[in-house]
C-alpha cells in the first residue's frame, strides 16, 4: 500500500521500565515494532520533547502532586513526573528501536506552556504540528499507530488523525497503557467512537 504510513509513538527511554515515567511492559513491543516497519513504505517516528520547567510536569506547580489533574486554559491537564527532557537519555528512543527506517521524526511538547499528547495538534486541540502537511504532500491516506502510551498519545493521535479525514487502525498488541483512572477503557471507547480500527 503506497498511501500507508506506520507513526510509532514514543517508544523512548521514560515510557520504559526504568524510566521517569515508565509504561508497565514498555520495552515489549519494541521488537514487534521494528518488523512491522518492513510492512509500510512510509515510517514516521514521534518523540515526546519537553523543556525543562514544562508546565506539564508536577514539579512546575507548587503543592500538585504527580498524577493530579488542573485546569490549564486549555482544559484540563494530567500533571507529570518529569520526563522526556529535551536532549536527556530518557528522551532518546529506546535503543532497541530500529530508528533508521524512519523517514520522519516529529517533536512534541516543545512549547512551554502547552502540552501535546497528539503527533497532530498540541493540546489546545487547533495548534499543528506539521505532520498532517507531511503525510498529505506525500499522498499518505492510512494510517497504523503503535507506540505508548495507548490512552494518551497514541489515543490522542489516533482521534486526532481520524478527524482529519485519515484512515485509522492501532495495533493495540504494540502498545502499552498507563492507565490511571479508567483512562484505558475510556480511550478504546473515544477511538472506537471516532471511527478508529482498533486491532
Ligand atoms: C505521554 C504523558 C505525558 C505519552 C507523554 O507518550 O503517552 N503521556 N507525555
Ligand atoms: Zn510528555
Amino acid at each position: 500500500m503506497p498511501d500507508s504510513a506506520l507513526i510509532v509513538i514514543d517508544v523512548q527511554n521514560d515510557f520504559c521500565p526504568g524510566g521517569a515515567l515508565a509504561v508497565e511492559g514498555g520495552d515489549r513491543i519494541v521488537p514487534g515494532i521494528n518488523e512491522l516497519m518492513a510492512a509500510f513504505p512510509a515510517v514516521v517516528l514521534t518523540q515526546d520533547w519537553h523543556p525543562e520547567g514544562h508546565s506539564s510536569f508536577a514539579t512546575s506547580h507548587p503543592g500538585q502532586e504527580p498524577f493530579s489533574v488542573i485546569d490549564m486554559p486549555y482544559g484540563p491537564q494530567v500533571l507529570w513526573p518529569e520526563h522526556c527532557i529535551q536532549g536527556s537519555e530518557g528522551a532518546a528512543f529506546h535503543a532497541g528501536l530500529d530508528t533508521s527506517r524512519a523517514d520522519l521524526i516529529v517533536r512534541k511538547g516543545y512549547n512551554p506552556r502547552i502540552d501535546s499528547y497528539s503527533a497532530f495538534f498540541e493540546n489546545d486541540h487547533e495548534t499543528p504540528t506539521g505532520l498532517e502537511g507531511y503525510l498529505r504532500t506525500r499522498g499518505i491516506e492510512k494510517l497504523t499507530l503503535v507506540g505508548l502510551a495507548t490512552d494518551y498519545c497514541v489515543n490522542f493521535s489516533a482521534v486526532d488523525a481520524a478527524k482529519l479525514g485519515f484512515t485509522v487502525t492501532v495495533r493495540t498488541d504494540l502498545c502499552r497503557a498507563i492507565d490511571l483512572d479508567g483512562s484505558l477503557k475510556a480511550a478504546m471507547e473515544g477511538m472506537r467512537g471516532a471511527g478508529v480500527v482498533v486491532d
